[in-house]
């Protein structure tokens, strides 16, 4: 059976209407539905989400409806009235909807409930993992639906799944301030790919998980839970052939030319929104007071037509925003409004499609300015219109079109008086330049279609190798985990390398502060005593700190990557190779200037290695910093033949014949048939790994390239492991013994 696509949005691409106990669907006319609707026809998918209908239903209307929808491969989600009013109007379009849009002031003061929210979220991801078939791959859209990537990856761990955000990604500094803001961003880290519309999105995307989670994304990828996640620039088109068709059509054009006569030589300035407070609508209309302030000829020269379709009208923050659009479209007409007619002609209605080509079609300008705008479909429903290659655009810089539609009179929406200026501008502009900015502008609107747009998300999620994983996926300790466990457990002799940071214990936040658990120690000293088993510590650390975390265990010690080596407790220590350390003092001068620059950050020094940790220092001043210590590094490292080592939050220096390999090949020199198991979750390990002859198992924790051949979580997974393998160990040691 083909592999299918399942379609997850919050709403289904139809409108239910109710009349009683019948129900006519009717396509809705959203951007994002009718963008995805092209590929639902032609694709095998199916599309899950919210019915539209917020209140409860007989069983009988619930199983009828159900496969009226069902007849066109929808599938939907019920919600409760309490579930609409806190999860879709209080928390989606409360909360995250104004604070995406930098609206900070319509955030209400009391959030609404979060945990309504993720309730939504885990029923939506729960209807569309009923609906998963090996092979099939998830596409979950927008701010509604910010923690189904995740929830889904918790459902169907294998699946490929998909998250295209519609609205704009803000600065980190904005995502800062919602209480909740790590959980959406691990709600979206659950997808293989995050597109959103514009660089600019990506980039705060790559900021925020950054600052917020401690993730190094590079190249617009990143490691999170054993996974690549891709993030992706996809900016969402229109169906230009459609809007190019409709624009020709007879009736269209019987349509402009009333519009025409009906306007007679005044100039027609057009704006078309969603009656929303991010469209930028109130300083848009004062903007155009002004212009009919400034000289008064023109108000008798042009018209500004604003159609403004219902929105969201059962929230207040919409309702007062209306209030103050008409009172504005009041104003200004009062003001300067003659005999003849109004200056503005405001709807507050839905158009058909029709209507609207008509209206883009006869208009002199458009005036797209909102304050925000994930991307602004109507910029590009309006150049896609004008198939006579005229036609003005004033585009807003902060909409995230602007980012493709450069020819486009572009201005700061904030800035009323130069948006008055663009306006005069556009109306004033010579024929021969609008036709030149308009054709190019038609191009790049023609070329890059919303089929183009849904191809090549899709085929970026695909990618040619299928999800983008690395390693052996083994999260969990799945069933391969187990066999492996049973195996080890058998062994009569066998030699455990675990690395300390990372392995054995989580990291925090300083060096000093990672003192085991007890229940490490115990585990340690336990496996030690297991007959014919040897547990080795092999850590970066310095000497000190291995003796006094694990000084009670009976555990063989190797510091500072195996430059010093503790056979047994009470033991001395003894240095394992004789190298030159002159290189220090002048990478030591280097990582102090450093440290000394960078708050948090703090030189650690070691017998032959020095190392720069910077687990404290602020993410993005890391990342400079970074760069920057490399390349004032560089020469040093070169002509004395170094090594630089990047671990988990710590850049570190050393000789290169000091490294976790020597540690492996001296265990193997002395104990050749004993078998080997080697433990470790960095860079360093890998040549631990690298080292471990055959027939010996080697196990990474957590995410990153590896040639380890087992992967874990994390520390608390390992531990639950090593318990697992010691009580089966035991279990037949104790049943060998019985006579
Ligand atoms: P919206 O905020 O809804 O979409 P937009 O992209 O402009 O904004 O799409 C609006 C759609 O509604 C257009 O297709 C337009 O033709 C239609 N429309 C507007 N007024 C209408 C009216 N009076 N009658 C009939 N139709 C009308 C969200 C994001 C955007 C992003 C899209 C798609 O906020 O930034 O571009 O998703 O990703």
């Amino acid at each position: 059976m083909a592999n299918r696509l399942l379609i997850v949005t919050n709403r289904l691409p139809v409108s239910v209407q109710r009349d009683e106990d019948d129900f006519t669907l009717r396509e809705s006319s959203g951007g994002l539905a009718t963008g995805l609707r092209g590929v639902h026809a032609a694709e095998d998918t199916i599309w899950i989400g919210w019915s539209g209908i917020g209140e409860r239903l007989s069983r009988s209307a619930r199983q009828r409806l159900d496969a009226d929808f069902a007849e066109r491969r929808l599938v939907a989600v019920h919600l409760s009235k309490q579930e609409v009013r806190q999860y879709y109007e209080g928390f989606s379009n409360g909360v995250i909807w104004p604070l995406f849009h930098y609206l900070l002031d319509r955030m209400p003061l009391q959030a609404p409930t979060w945990s309504v929210y993720q309730a939504v979220n885990e029923k939506i991801a729960d209807a569309a993992a009923r609906q998963y078939r090996p092979g099939d791959t998830f596409w979950v859209h927008d701010y509604q639906l910010m923690l189904v990537p995740t929830l889904l990856r918790q459902r169907v761990p294998d699946a490929r799944i998909g998250f295209f955000l519609h609205i704009p990604f803000p600065s980190a500094e904005i995502v800062r301030l919602l209480p909740w803001r790590e959980d959406l961003l691990r709600g979206l880290l659950g997808a293989d790919l995050i597109g959103f519309h514009t660089p600019g999105f990506v980039r705060h995307f790559e900021t925020s998980v950054r600052l917020l989670i401690g993730l190094q994304p590079l190249h617009d990828e990143l490691q999170w839970d054993g996974r690549r996640v891709k993030v992706g620039c996809h900016p969402m088109g229109i169906d230009a052939a459609e809007f190019d068709r409709l624009a020709g059509r007879p009736d269209v054009e019987a349509e402009v030319a009333r519009i025409r006569a009906e306007v007679g030589r005044r100039s027609l300035l057009l704006g078309v929104d969603r009656l929303d407070y991010t469209k930028g609508i109130p300083r848009r209309l004062l903007a155009f007071g002004e212009l009919l302030a400034s000289d008064p000829s023109w108000r008798e020269r042009v018209r500004l037509v604003q159609i403004a379709s219902p929105s969201r009208d059962r929230l207040e923050p919409y309702q007062a925003f209306r209030r103050q659009v008409e009172e504005i479209v009041s104003s200004v007409n009062g003001r300067f409004g003659t005999v003849d007619g109004a200056p503005i002609h405001y709807l507050y209605q839905n158009l058909t499609r029709e209507e609207l080509v008509a209206l883009y079609r006869a208009a002199d300008v458009m005036l797209v300015t909102p304050l925000r705008d994930g991307m602004n479909l109507v910029a590009k429903e309006y150049v896609a219109s004008r198939i006579d290659g005229d036609g003005c655009l004033v585009l807003s810089e902060f909409a995230g079109a602007a980012a493709e539609m450069g020819e486009a009179l572009i201005v700061n929406p904030y800035d009323v008086p130069a948006t008055a200026q663009a306006i005069r501008r556009a109306l004033d502009m010579d024929p021969a330049e609008r036709r030149v900015r308009m054709r190019a502008l038609r191009q790049r609107v023609q070329r890059n279609t919303v089929q183009r747009w849904a191809e090549e998300f899709l085929g970026d999620l695909m990618g040619d190798d299928g999800p983008a994983r690395d390693g052996t996926f083994l999260w969990s300790p799945g069933s391969d985990m187990r066999r492996l466990v049973e195996r080890l457990s058998r062994l009569d002799r066998l030699n455990l390398l675990l690395d300390y940071d990372g392995t054995l214990v989580p990291f925090a936040s300083t060096p000093e502060l990672a003192a085991p658990g007890a229940g490490v120690v115990e585990l340690i000293t336990r496996l030690a005593g297991q007959p014919g088993w040897r547990v080795h510590v092999v850590s970066g650390r310095p000497r000190a700190s291995l003796d006094a975390w694990l000084e009670p265990t009976p555990a063989v010690l190797w510091a500072e990557h195996g430059y010093w080596h503790r056979r047994a407790p009470g033991l001395e220590w003894a240095s394992t190779v004789d190298v030159n350390r002159e290189w220090m003092t002048a990478v030591r001068a280097v990582m102090t200037r450093f440290a000394d620059r960078s708050p948090g950050a703090m030189l650690e020094e070691k017998t032959a290695s020095l190392a720069w940790h910077y687990r404290m220092l602020d993410r993005e001043l890391a990342a400079t910093r970074l760069v920057q210590i490399r390349q004032a590094l560089a020469p040093l490292v070169a002509s004395e033949q170094l090594e630089m080592l990047e671990g988990n939050c710590v850049l570190e220096v050393r000789h290169p014949v000091v490294n976790k390999g020597r540690v492996v090949q001296e265990i193997v020199r002395q104990e050749p048939d004993v078998p080997v198991l080697a433990v470790g979750d960095d860079r360093t390990d890998e040549d631990m790994f690298a080292a471990v002859p055959p027939g010996g198992v080697t196990v990474r924790i957590g995410a990153g390239v590896t040639t380890a051949a087992y992967r874990l979580r994390d520390p608390e997974a390992l531990f639950e492991i090593l318990q697992e393998l010691l009580a089966a160990a035991r279990a037949l040691h104790r049943e060998e013994r019985r006579p």
